[in-house]
């Protein structure tokens, strides 16, 4: 190589110099290869020691191997982030391993515990994965939502010094279209004027199951251009433009295009003289077609054919170069083929497809690998490994070792202060917090971030953006008010509002938050987001939330109201599951305060377990229920105790034989039913649950640790300790009953477990509670049947 290596001109032409493109497509081949290699290796070398397949997608990787290597070998910057279709998992990982970011052994453990993960994971890969991916869609949507974070941070002054704005990208498989939450995302990023972000469609034209519609790119080009993106479509690549310009060119073009996509993807697969043959019926008695032809032996007219320009680095490297980079949403359609290279290319069944012992050996003979040699990075080129190894040293995304930021810690009080009322509810409370720190306006205020799918106002997050107002890149007056028109809401949009005002799309919320939650290893700014929604709606976003803390996303989510007790409103508006997924879901602290002042406590404690590295997120389950409030001291032991999840707010007489264990609402039924049945049991304890989530948490640790031969003690343990072994318990919560049902096995000790199991009915909280079984009398007799059944 004598041509010295450098980055491009995007002025120049043409865009790559010829050496530079040869080596990147040399870098390419290798790539195909070790991500098949990898996938063949853990399906048919590795011994097995189950019945299950170890799978992989061989035909996936292939399709995205060029893009991606033109986008990691050249195109992108260190700053750069992006999400990767999840079936290239092996294309990716082979790139790091090009780079020396990536160990053999873990490309060897493809799949296998510790090794390679399916697909690319932020929590369980090691190397450079800027958003998981997995759940098809949801990586394509963070990206949107990451850019206008990267934004939000630049404007609030919250990057890190030298840290540079990158580009925001998803490389994504075509029938992730299919997905509703990517439109979701359109729209709201089009609400919101994103600017910097790329979506590349590696439009194979092929699902899993099936060949997509012929028509699908004019349907795309209508989607991406209604919201104001630039669609750029890579259809040719440069050996059929020229072929247009030759010999029958322009019949050879019209048939092309006119092809349907599965039978140019059953001639794909069946290779050279499927393709002469139907081009010389299809395009019989046309001009120039025989010496388009003749000029052509099967295996050229076969590489001619499938010249497509996701599969032509050249094409690749024009449109990206010319797309630079534009504050405009760029839409690369770039036509590929499934399995492109291998002989499993084009087949309609290609997805899970691996190929065969024969097949591989076939493969591994055209890519020129030796036996043994499968894993060196150097065999089977037309480079010279010195060559390849400075090349690699100048790639500029490998440019900077470290990817990862980290920001400083922002300070939070022990706990925040709540009005001393005789009566109130847990969300206006939570409102009530955030507007104080807004008024406080010191680091945190400037730290937290917040963000509603359309239920601000209702929510009660209306006090915090009156005061700080509501983040928009395209800055709008506040008209009702310029108009006088009086309201409690102020609506002024500015570029250093703090709050991000959704549409109704719970699957934004979560991909928001997710992508807040990430700014502190994306971008170096410490921010803390918090978002709210009404309880049920936690459902209709869920994979959406496990994304999120599937990828150690960092934010405060607030369910509220919950349970059945918004009573009136009743219907499809009640949760009931929604605390077994608080108590499932790993990385995401779930708690449902009774009282005001323990939420005061909950959220300083949330706000810090965010930033620790251990640390994670927080759920908070609130109602609008007034209950009376403690009047009391908050000392430290009661902090402590509220934040791990539960203490006495009765404490029960030595060896009581009854206590009531509550959660959240229902507080004063639990604390009636108490005082009733003092009489007849006395002494039995009243026990305040904050937390089923920490205290399960902390219960099941404890118990690995024991049989460690660790002596520990969980807070539920220490909690129950305090009862006698026989003693009856009695659970309730409006929520499902196995919420706090397990409480039992901790000391062995029978339980009533009430809460709600159906749901959907309108009523008042009498008639609710009493129906599903929680109101006082309910618990009243529940402890009667509980305490007879244990003599
Ligand atoms: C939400 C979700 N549903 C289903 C799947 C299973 N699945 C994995 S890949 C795939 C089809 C992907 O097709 P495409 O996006 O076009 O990828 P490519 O053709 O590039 O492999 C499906 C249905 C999934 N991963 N995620
Ligand atoms: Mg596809």
């Amino acid at each position: 190589m004598s041509t010295p290596l450098h980055l491009i001109d995007p002025n120049s032409s043409p865009v790559v110099p010829a050496e530079r493109l040869k080596m990147l497509q040399e870098i390419e081949k290798k790539i195909l290869w070790l991500s098949a290699w990898m996938i063949h290796n853990a399906n048919h070398l590795r011994p097995a020691r189950d019945s299950l397949k170890v799978g992989g997608h061989q035909a996936s990787c292939a399709s995205a191997a060029t893009l991606l290597t033109a986008l990691y070998m050249d195109v992108l910057r260190p700053e750069d982030r992006i999400a990767v279709k999840p079936h290239a998992s092996p294309v990716f990982h082979s790139i790091m391993y090009l780079l020396g970011r990536q160990e053999r052994e873990k490309m060897e453990n493809f799949r296998a515990f510790g090794g390679v993960q399916s697909y690319p994971s932020r929590t369980k890969d090691t190397h450079d994965v800027d958003f998981s991916t997995g759940s098809v869609g949801l990586g394509v949507a963070t990206t949107l939502f990451a850019s206008l974070v990267q934004d939000y941070a630049h404007t609030h002054g919250r990057i890190a010094d030298g840290v540079r704005k990158g580009r925001m990208v998803a490389l994504m498989g075509d029938a992730e279209l299919d997905e509703g939450n990517v439109f979701e995302a359109l729209l709201e990023g089009w609400k919101q004027r994103v600017g910097n972000l790329w979506w590349i469609i590696d439009y194979n034209r092929q699902s899993l199951d099936g060949v997509i519609n012929e028509f699908l790119f004019t349907k795309i080009q209508d989607f991406f251009g209604t919201m104001d993106w630039n669609v750029v479509t890579l259809k040719y690549g440069k050996k059929l433009e020229a072929a247009f310009e030759g010999p029958a060119g322009e019949p050879l073009m019209r048939w092309i295009d006119e092809c349907p996509n599965d039978l140019y993807s059953a001639l794909t697969f069946k290779g050279g003289p499927a393709w002469r043959d139907h081009l010389k019926r299809g395009l019989h008695g046309t001009s120039g077609l025989k010496t388009l032809l003749d000029s052509h032996d099967d295996d050229s007219l076969h590489a001619l054919m499938t010249n497509l320009a996701g599969h032509d680095m050249e094409s690749i490297l024009e449109a990206f170069y010319e797309a630079g980079d534009k504050d405009q949403p760029q839409c690369f359609v770039a036509y590929t083929i499934k399995g492109f290279g291998m002989p499993l290319q084009g087949h309609k069944d290609n997805h899970a497809g691996l190929m065969s012992l024969d097949q591989m050996a076939e493969f591994k003979d055209y890519m020129q690998i030796d036996d043994g040699a499968e894993w060196d990075p150097y065999a089977g080129l037309d480079a010279r490994p010195e060559d390849l190894a400075n090349f690699l040293k100048t790639v500029p995304f490998a440019a900077s070792e470290e990817r990862r930021h980290i920001a400083p810690i922002i300070d939070v009080p022990q706990r925040f202060e709540t009005k001393r009322t005789a009566k109130a509810a847990t969300q206006f409370a939570f409102g009530q917090i955030l507007y104080d720190i807004a008024r406080y306006d010191d680091a945190l205020a400037d730290a937290i971030v917040t963000t509603s799918p359309d239920v601000t106002v209702s929510t009660n997050l209306g006090p915090w953006v009156n005061q700080k107002g509501i983040f928009n890149r395209k800055e709008r007056a506040d008209v009702f008010r310029e108009e006088q028109v009086v309201s409690a809401q102020k609506w002024v949009r500015t570029h250093t509002g703090k709050h991000f005002e959704l549409g109704i799309a719970e699957n934004n919320l979560f991909l928001l938050l997710s992508a807040a939650g990430l700014s502190e290893p994306l971008f170096g700014a410490r921010v803390l987001p918090v978002g709210t929604l009404y309880d049920p709606f936690v459902n209709r976003g869920l994979d959406s939330l496990f994304y999120a803390c599937y990828q150690d996303s960092r934010f405060m989510v607030v369910g509220t109201p919950s349970g059945i007790t918004l009573a009136p409103e009743g219907g499809a508006h009640q949760s009931v599951g929604t605390p077994l997924v608080g108590i499932g879901l790993d990385r995401l602290a779930y708690f449902e305060p009774a009282f005001v002042d323990e939420l005061g406590s909950i959220m300083a404690w949330g706000f810090r377990h965010m930033q620790e590295k251990d640390g994670g997120s927080v759920y908070l389950r609130l109602t609008t229920r007034q209950i009376d409030q403690p009047q009391r001291e908050m000392t430290d032991a009661l902090h402590d105790d509220i934040c791990n999840g539960g203490y006495w707010l009765k404490p029960p007489a030595p060896d009581a034989e009854l206590a009531i264990v509550y959660t959240g609402a229902v507080a004063p039924e639990a604390i009636a039913a108490h005082e009733a049945l003092l009489d007849d049991v006395p002494g039995a304890g009243l026990l305040a649950v904050t937390s089923p989530d920490r205290l399960h948490e902390n219960w099941m640790a404890s118990r690995r640790q024991r049989e460690q031969g660790q002596a520990t003690q969980s807070h539920i343990d220490g909690l129950l300790s305090a009862l006698d072994p026989r003693a009856a318990l009695v659970t309730v919560l409006d929520g499902h009953p196995a919420t706090l049902s397990w409480i039992g096995s901790v000391g062995r000790q029978r339980v009533a477990p009430l809460g709600v199991e159906s749901y959907g009915q309108s009523g008042d909280i009498p008639d609710l509670y009493k129906a599903a079984g929680i109101d006082v009398d309910s618990i009243i007799d529940a402890a009667a049947s509980a305490c007879l059944a244990r003599l």
